[in-house]
């Protein structure tokens, strides 16, 4: 939390960051006493993101007060909360989660266990094949889990929210179902980390901080299959020198995979016979209690393919 605030941290405003900080525990210690769920929290999310739409910001000031903290390193507090849920009742040994993001759009077209999904052409973007086996914790495979992922491309902008319009809808989006051996595979190309629009109200705020809004290069995952809990999770790009600078704070230890180096992509259909590879498998967990207690309901975006 003094990360978030960059308290201390040399630069910066540090009234502001004093400020920021306050807030932010506040906002934590209203979240632990009142237990509030990942879908209320949602609710104030979206409220904000209205409350800017229709330009009332000033007037919910007088009447109320202004719900600086909110975003600021939450998503992954809350991640943190469920991890500690999940300790509490014994379930360990899925894959780790770790945050959605605001970039996920639905819709992507479901295939059958293999999925091309770079749809634009994309000159400074190297080929790159993501796959895996999707198990229950019994390590067996799991057929018929849908596995869908999403990332950006070379210039670290995301499909459908690209400012310069260089991409389809679903180009580097991509869901595939599994067969009897539980593998997904995604062809595709390799990402650059994510930064802040310069100009925006995340960038403003981060620079007030003396903070930076970049991410490194990452791959987001939901993995969805019957009885399982639906996961939400990333991997990053191994040696990218943001893995432990994130501004989302979404990097885990166990969510780093090996690249390695391969040959044979002509007969893949891939843009050159060199690419690279990553395996990242998928471990899901059961349901608790009979429920999926992390799904978590948000506006999200969608289009159709
Ligand atoms: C992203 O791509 C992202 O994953 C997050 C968490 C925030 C901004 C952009
Ligand atoms: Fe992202």
């Amino acid at each position: 939390m003094k990360a978030a605030a960059n308290l201390n941290g040399g630069s910066g405003d540090a009234r502001f960051q004093q400020i920021v900080h306050r807030l932010l525990g506040d906002l934590f210690k209203a979240i632990d006493d009142l237990d509030i769920t990942p879908d209320e929290v949602r609710a104030g999310v979206n409220y904000l993101n209205k409350l800017g739409q229709d330009g009332e910001a000033a007037l919910l000031a007088a009447g109320l007060g202004l719900g600086l903290g909110l975003g600021l390193g939450l998503e992954k507090y809350l991640d943190i909360r469920m991890d500690a849920a999940d300790k509490a009742v014994g379930l360990e040994g899925g894959t780790p989660r770790t945050i959605e993001g605001p970039l996920y759009v639905a819709g992507a077209p479901l295939r059958e266990s293999v999925s091309r999904i770079d749809l634009n052409a994309d000159a400074d973007a190297g080929p790159l094949v993501i796959h895996g086996t999707v198990t229950g914790l019994d390590g067996k495979p799991l057929a018929g889990a849908v596995v869908e992922c999403w990332h950006a491309n070379s210039k670290g902008f995301y499909s459908h929210f690209d400012p310069t319009g260089a991409q389809d809808d679903f180009n580097l989006r991509g869901a595939v179902r599994t067969g009897a051996d539980g593998k997904y595979e995604f062809r595709t190309l390799m990402p650059v980390g994510y930064g802040c629009p310069p100009q925006g109200s995340t960038q403003r705020l981060l620079d007030g901080l003396g903070r930076h809004g970049n991410r490194p290069a990452h791959v987001h995952f939901f993995v969805t299959s019957g009885d399982h809990r639906k996961l939400t999770t990333q991997f990053n790009i191994e040696g990218d020198p943001l893995i432990w600078d994130d501004f989302a704070y979404a990097t885990r230890e166990e969510l780093i995979p090996s690249v390695t180096e391969k040959t044979g992509g002509a007969a893949l259909g891939l843009k050159a016979d060199a690419y690279k590879d990553i395996e990242f498998n998928l471990t899901l967990t059961p349901l608790v209690q009979g429920k999926d207690n992390q799904i978590v309901h948000r506006p999200r975006a969608s289009a159709t393919a």
